[in-house]
């Protein structure tokens, strides 16, 4: 690990409230010192807010008046001495500032992921618990982001680390085996086979566990459909609580599929409205527009089939569509009483008005339902890094190696050899065996700052 003191911006670019930035590395007390004066390095305490006025070093500007945090290590993210600044959240203030800190001597800007590389190699967390920390920050729903805390505890750590112990058993019986071969012990080839199905059922669990990410351009989708002037875009804006979409009685109103984001509890879903699709097109336009429509149709994860109430039965474009995964009734405020046109036995149908609100309620729920991952009990675990596939999968090829030598009466040195690469592969999955090419390969992928 290279010495020098590194700075970056906690926060994205742009204007807030307030930025953060982070510096980490043995010349803390000096960044403080050169912005804020030896009054404030002197005084400077462990987990105490303190509020100063920093200057620029060379030309002793004012750049902000602000609130920061010391850490001293290995009491901190890094292990390292960390310093944490809070000025208010102008890109100009943030750029001085880190122009100010940078000029420091010793002091350059973080690589991607340093301070986590940090913390990983000062033993404040494991690979898979670092590299859950990116998890953390980009989980697109709300089922992703439990799993990633559960990470980031450690709790793949665990497991990984219990598997690894009992290779690690009969590894050891294996070699007081190898040590007393003269006095002819027998060796326990079916004992150690048994316990080594059952490593290899384990191992085969947490590999069956993997999914990749959920990343922002790949939210769930779903599409709203259905006959011309049905409600669609209404419903759209009604669920939004805001007027988004273009809305009118004319038939055709919407021509191209619009697409918002929507938060639903379990997370962010792209919700497409379409251009009406009717049985026959009109013109060229028409007829483009509906093909769009379908198109889209085509990618969604969620069907939605949006039916005017008031429609006659058998103009209504519900008829024979067994596509659709939820069926709305829509301007169910216009109905006498409780929509009669409606067929009772339809299952996953709702009735909604955009103009009372009946219904979206529902609506967001059978959404949410079918669009995400229900809540996992804290048991479940699942693994998102191929790296850590890979490893499993090196693993689980080992363990296949060592339950075929043990069928066949094997040398003790070489099945003590390969379960010796078993136990490497899984040891390099939370980083007890790591190289900097791996390391590199994992860092890089984070955000600057963190
Ligand atoms: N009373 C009432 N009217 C509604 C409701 N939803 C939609 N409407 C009306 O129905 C008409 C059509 O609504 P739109 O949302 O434009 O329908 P659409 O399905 O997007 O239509 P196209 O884009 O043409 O396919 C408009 O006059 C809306 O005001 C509702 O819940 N209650
Ligand atoms: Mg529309």
């Amino acid at each position: 690990m290279d010495s020098q003191t590194i700075v970056a911006p906690m926060t994205p670019a742009g204007v807030s409230a307030v930025a953060a930035l982070r510096v980490s590395g043995t010349r803390v007390r000096d960044v403080v010192r050169c912005l804020f004066g030896d009054k404030h390095a002197s005084a400077l305490e462990p987990r105490k807010a303190s509020l100063g006025t920093a200057r620029d070093p060379q030309t002793g500007k004012v750049i902000d008046s602000l609130l920061y945090l010391f850490f001293e290590g290995p009491n901190s993210y890094t292990g390292e001495d960390v310093l944490e600044l809070y000025p208010h959240g102008n890109p100009l203030i943030v750029r001085d500032l880190l122009q100010a800190i940078r000029g420091i001597e010793g002091v350059r800007l973080a690589e991607p992921g340093e301070f986590t590389r940090r913390a990983f190699l000062n033993g404040k967390m494991d690979l898979t618990q670092a590299e859950s920390v990116a998890d953390v920050i980009h989980s697109a729903n709300r089922a992703e982001l439990e799993n990633a805390h559960r990470l980031l505890s450690g709790a793949l750590s665990k497991k990984i680390a219990t598997l690894a112990a009992q290779v690690k058993d009969i590894s050891a019986r294996l070699e007081l085996d190898v040590d007393f071969a003269e006095e002819e012990a027998d060796p326990d080839f079916a004992g150690w086979e048994t316990r080594f199905v059952s490593v290899r059922e384990s191992i085969q669990q947490i590999l069956n566990s993997f999914h990749g990410k959920a990343s922002l351009s790949r939210l769930p989708l779903a599409v709203l459909y259905g006959a011309p002037n049905a409600g669609k875009s209404s419903l759209v804006n009604a669920l939004l609580g805001e007027d988004r979409m273009l809305v009118s009685n004319v038939p055709g109103t919407t021509r191209d599929f619009v697409e918002v984001r929507l938060f639903l509890p379990g997370g962010e879903v792209r919700l497409v409205d379409t251009a009406g699709i009717a049985d026959r097109a009109t013109d060229e336009l028409d007829a483009l527009s509906m093909k769009k429509s379908k198109e889209i149709l085509e990618e969604a994860d969620l069907k939605i089939l949006v039916v005017d109430s008031l429609a006659p039965a058998g103009l209504r474009s519900d008829e024979g569509d067994n596509d659709a995964d939820v069926v709305v009734y829509s301007k169910s405020d216009l109905c006498a009483n409780s929509s009669p046109n409606e067929p009772a036995d339809k299952q996953n149908s709702l009735q909604v008005s955009s103009k009372t609100g009946e219904g979206l309620a529902e609506l967001r729920q059978a959404m949410n339902a079918s669009l995400f991952k229900q809540t996992a009990d804290a048991e479940d675990l699942w693994i998102t890094s191929e790296r850590e596939k890979a490893c499993l999968e090196d693993a689980l090829a080992g363990v296949d190696r060592v339950l075929n030598l043990l069928k066949n009466n094997p040398a003790v040195e070489l099945l003590a050899f390969e379960m010796q690469l078993v136990r490497r592969a899984l040891q390099s999955i939370t980083g007890e065996i790591s190289s900097e090419d791996i390391l590199q390969s994992i860092f890089a992928g984070f955000c600057i700052g963190k």
